[in-house]
């Protein structure tokens, strides 16, 4: 064994792993409590070293569990040019947490062989957490693997995901993305935003101010080292800014989503935007309360449908020849899916829940917009195109209007974080959307009329026992489910149920939409009983929904 695998075994004595706990690397990377953390990041320190070396460039390793609660943590790796770990070291990264602490030494050996991974390559990583409280011994944990490995690394410290995942690509592009400092970020976005509001003549409607709820996390923090970039374009309110309140407690994108209103405490006017980040600010969804006072939820596929109406207007403007798509997962509004389909005519793709499924085949469009459902999206430009797109913008031989149109999409490809989704980023490309189109909530809330639709989630022996296929509209285990599902769904206008095992807890997650809400209820508890009998449901069997 190498004298490093060896100092990887000697190291791993400070950071021993409890036996009986088994982890894996799910589709966010690590979750858990983060008591029992410290040798899970340990070990990832060693393999974002190796990842590093095989892929002769600088990675990151992000420390942060998004929106879940406090006290939980996690740690994920991040490639390159900013997009999720490769898939096939998954299966590496749950080998490595799992290996006994005096088997590190085999375990890092038997990736290195399966890949050919010369060890003696030099390593570098970006290193960065969200503002739990447990983040500081968990990044130590981390850089003490990075450190046995030999490796280089920058803790940038406190950071948004999302900024991390920007961070990697500004310094493995030489530049050519960005500046690779926090500031180089705000300066990027802050300037393509103020030059799209340029032309911004009187508003009527539009109205340049939003409440922000930073879930009580880091994306709170951002904002505020943001809004002096931003001049007085836009007056930003932050609430749930960590002052007071615990991170992702009754406030923050997944809040909002899941319980249909407000975060308690929040003072709003009617009308008044407002924007939910989560926990680490790769998610947002926008709400506002009507004249009436009702709740209006604008989530992750309003979101994709403004951005993919304005980009397509912009691509035609352009005279340019570019195919413009949209991503969803099956959780996404069936009427946005026809909106998108039928009046905005733009192909739509579903893809499997996790975004790095949506990434993937967003890359398939030469402007490719993904949205899932609860907030995380982006858009991403293929080479060609943004090539295209930036020629176009100076050629002189065009007219004004095509060239204005072209270079309004380059600035648009300046404010976007085309890595993964960014909730500061969104929340600045949709301001702008608004304000070009000079919308209120309201306006923008009116392009299509959500279905009501309804989550469940059923505790099984096993919830593998399910599976499914077409982007997990359908289930092909056990045997009998989705024909009932099927039977169910036929009784219903616009009924729309589907089943999928959870990638984050051990439960069967139950999805169903209709024309009211009461139908919606009624189906997803018709569905969550079949899933009970079929699939080895634990515990008392669903009730049915109350009519009260
Ligand atoms: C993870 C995914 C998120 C997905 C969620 C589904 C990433 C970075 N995050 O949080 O995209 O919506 O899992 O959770 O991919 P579920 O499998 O428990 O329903
Ligand atoms: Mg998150």
């Amino acid at each position: 064994m190498s004298d490093i695998l060896a100092e990887a075994v000697k190291g791993a004595a400070a950071h021993p792993r409890p036996e009986g706990i088994n982890f894996t690397y799910g589709t966010a990377g690590f979750r858990d409590k983060s008591t029992i953390l410290d040798p899970v990041l340990y070990r990832m320190g060693l393999l974002a070293a190796l990842r590093s070396k095989a892929k002769k460039a600088t990675v990151a390793a992000m420390i942060t569990a998004s929106h879940n609660p406090e006290p939980d943590n996690g740690v994920k790796l991040v490639d390159p040019m900013g997009e999720m770990l490769e898939a096939a070291w998954e299966k590496h990264a749950t080998d490595l947490a799992n290996a006994k602490d005096e088997d590190i030494g085999s375990a890092l050996q038997r990736i290195i062989d399966a890949l050919d991974i010369d060890i003696s390559l030099p390593s570098d990583v970006f290193v960065a957490r969200d503002t739990r409280p447990s983040g500081p011994p968990l990044t130590q944990a981390l850089l003490d693997g990075l450190k046995v490995m030999g490796s280089t690394f920058t803790d940038f410290g406190i950071l948004t995901t999302p900024q991390l995942h920007y961070l990697v690509r500004c310094h493995n592009s030489r530049g050519a993305y960005g500046e690779t400092t926090e500031e180089g970020y705000y300066k990027k976005l802050a300037q393509a935003f103020l030059k799209l509001r340029e032309d911004a003549g009187t508003k009527k409607k539009y109205q340049p101010v939003v409440i922000i709820d930073g879930a009580n996390g880091v994306g709170a923090l951002k904002t505020r080292k943001l809004q002096p970039h931003l001049n007085d374009s836009l007056k930003i309110t932050v609430c749930n800014d960590g002052s007071s309140g615990k991170l992702n407690e009754k406030c923050g994108a997944d809040f909002v989503k899941v319980q249909q209103k407000p975060p308690p405490g929040m003072e709003i006017q009617p009308g008044q935007r407002c924007v939910s980040f989560d926990g680490d600010a790769d998610r947002v969804v926008f709400f506002y309360l009507n004249k009436d006072g009702v709740f209006n939820l604008l989530d992750g596929d309003k979101i994709s449908t403004l951005i993919a109406g304005y980009l397509g207007e912009l691509v035609s403007a352009s005279g340019l020849q570019l195919n413009i798509g949209v991503v969803q997962t099956a959780y996404a509004n069936g009427s946005s899916t026809r909106y998108l389909e039928d009046v905005m005519k733009v192909p739509v793709s579903c893809a499997k829940t996790g975004v790095k499924h949506l990434h993937h085949k967003a890359l398939e469009f030469d402007v490719g917009v993904y949205f899932e459902a609860n907030g995380h999206g982006t858009v991403l430009f293929s080479d060609q195109a943004e090539q295209k797109i930036k020629v176009a913008s100076q050629d002189d031989s065009l007219d004004s209007g095509k060239r204005e149109a072209a270079t309004r999409l380059t600035l648009m490809m300046d404010l976007i974080n085309q890595t993964v989704g960014d909730a500061i980023s969104d929340f600045l490309v949709v301001e702008t959307i608004l304000s070009t189109r000079d919308w209120a909530a309201d306006d923008w809330n009116m392009q299509y009329k959500d279905l009501p639709s309804r989550l469940l989630k059923i505790k099984v022996k096993d919830r593998t026992a399910v599976q499914t296929t077409d982007a997990e509209r359908c289930a092909t285990a056990p045997a009998g489910l989705q024909e009932a599902i099927n039977k169910l769904v036929a009784k219903y206008q616009q009924g729309r149920s589907f089943v999928r095992p959870s990638g984050t807890e051990d439960v069967v997650r139950v999805f169903a939409e209709a024309d009211t809400q009461a139908i919606a209820d009624m189906l997803a508890h018709e569905v969550s009983v079949q899933v009970y009998q079929l699939a080895g449901g634990v515990g008392e069997q669903p009730q049915p929904p109350s009519t009260s």
